[in-house]
């Protein structure tokens, strides 16, 4: 049996590599040809833990790189899904063109399985009609892992697959089994797309409700840290944590699928975004506070620390610091703040300095935008330094917070 994962992202590269490192015969493919030569070469193509490794030992195993589609049995398609900013709707272009690409290579029989994210419908809708009379069959099985610790969630995460009808439901089921150690449910396919979304927009509107305590709590001068604290004590409460906004790729984009195809429906849904896109404004806000507490004249003498979505990984999607630089340059373009990152290696952003050092020596108020371990266990090298510390990772007492 052969598999052709298409798409080598995030999600689909370390699939792919698992499957291959459990004795599954995978082939990865990718229309970007470089990334196709770098996986053929180096195998570095982002940071996450355990990757270089689960490489190496895919590569012993046999894992192929292409750019071309594959004659397989089962076709795992891991394409992006963005989402339309003016609708709200997602924009199923990759998916539509991934799997139109698998139609014209496969043979009857085979399996499609799309693991990309989706709005509810999108397989009915965009991806049923392409395949027309033909006998291929489809399924659905979203991924769950999360970025940072996204090798142990593959192997141990419960997941969900959606078919059409029970041997395809199992013939994905044993291909998943391969090194999955959680339960694998299967259901059908509508209620695996909802599900998918249900559980990001679940994590999206707690986020929220955290986002607006703190605004509350700072408001009212009370530590909202110490709130959530004490609250979560109760054995029914679980508040996640506040932040300078809500990136990645998933979080911040599921939930407006919802929105876009039932707008009259998601008032909750739709506010907990709006909650959650309003954060970079109040960072900049709380930045403004301090500057004027501490007599810092412009943005030239503030640091903004991260880049990233969130810790310890490489991913600057929807980042919070890229929507605050955004904020910054229509207010303040001639007197922007130094920016440093220690995972972004590349020059992304104006102002943006590569060694820690000279970040700090040239900031008097930092503002740690991402809480990277770097910084989180070095705490001593912001001694003497203002610090607006949104991710709650420093814990001397003249921190301010959001
Ligand atoms: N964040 C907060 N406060 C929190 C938790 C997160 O402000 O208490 C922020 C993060 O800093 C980040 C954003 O939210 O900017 C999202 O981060 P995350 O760690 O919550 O989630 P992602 O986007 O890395 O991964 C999510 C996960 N979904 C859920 O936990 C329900 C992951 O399991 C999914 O596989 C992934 O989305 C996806 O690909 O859909």
């Amino acid at each position: 049996m052969l598999v052709n994962v298409i798409g080598m992202g995030y999600i689909g590269l370390p699939t792919a590599l698992m499957m291959a490192s459990h004795g599954v015969n995978v082939i990865g493919t990718d229309y970007n040809k470089k990334l196709i030569e770098q996986l053929q070469t180096t195998g570095k193509v982002f940071e996450e833990k355990g990757l270089s490794e689960l490489f190496d030992e895919a590569r012993r195993k046999g894992i192929r790189f292409s750019d071309q589609y594959q004659k397989a049995d089962i076709y795992i398609v891991s394409v992006p899904t963005p989402y339309l900013k003016k609708s709200r709707k997602i924009d199923p272009k990759y998916v539509i063109a991934a799997c139109k690409s698998v139609l014209e290579i496969c043979a009857d029989g085979a399996i499609l399985v799309v693991e990309s994210t989706i709005s509810p419908g999108t397989i009915d809708h965009c991806v049923r009609p392409l395949i027309g009379e033909r006998r291929v069959h489809l399924a659905h099985a979203p991924e769950r892992i999360i970025p940072g610790n996204m090798l142990q969630e593959l192997i141990h995460n419960s997941r969900t697959i959606g078919a059409d009808d029970p041997e395809t439901a199992e013939t994905v089921k044993d291909l998943y089994a391969s090194f999955c150690k959680g339960e694998i449910v299967l259901t059908n396919i509508r209620t695996a797309e909802m599900s998918k979304v249900v559980e990001n927009t679940f994590r999206d509107i707690n986020i929220a409700f955290a986002n607006e305590l703190t605004k509350i709590c700072h408001e009212a001068g009370m530590d909202v840290y110490e709130v959530i604290r004490i609250a979560n004590r109760h054995p029914r409460v679980n508040i996640l944590n506040p932040g300078p906004g809500v990136g990645g790729h998933c979080i911040s984009v599921d939930p407006w699928f919802l929105v876009g195809d039932f707008p009259n429906l998601t008032p909750l849904i739709h506010a907990a975004r709006n909650v959650n896109d309003s954060m970079p404004e109040y960072v900049y806000k709380r930045i403004r506070e301090i500057m004027t507490e501490k007599d810092i004249e412009d943005f030239s003498r503030v640091g903004l620390y991260g880049l990233t979505y969130k810790e310890d990984v490489d991913d600057t999607r929807e980042s919070p610091t890229l929507q605050l630089l955004d904020i910054l340059r229509h207010k303040h373009a001639d007197k922007m703040p130094l920016v440093y990152d220690p995972f972004i290696k590349t020059d992304m952003v104006q102002n943006q300095v590569h060694n820690l050092s000279d970040f700090l020596s040239n900031t008097d108020l930092v503002v740690i935008m991402v809480g990277h371990s770097e910084l989180k266990n070095q705490p001593e090298l912001l001694n003497g330094k203002a610090v607006l510390d949104t991710r709650n990772v420093i814990f001397t007492e003249d921190v301010y917070r959001l």
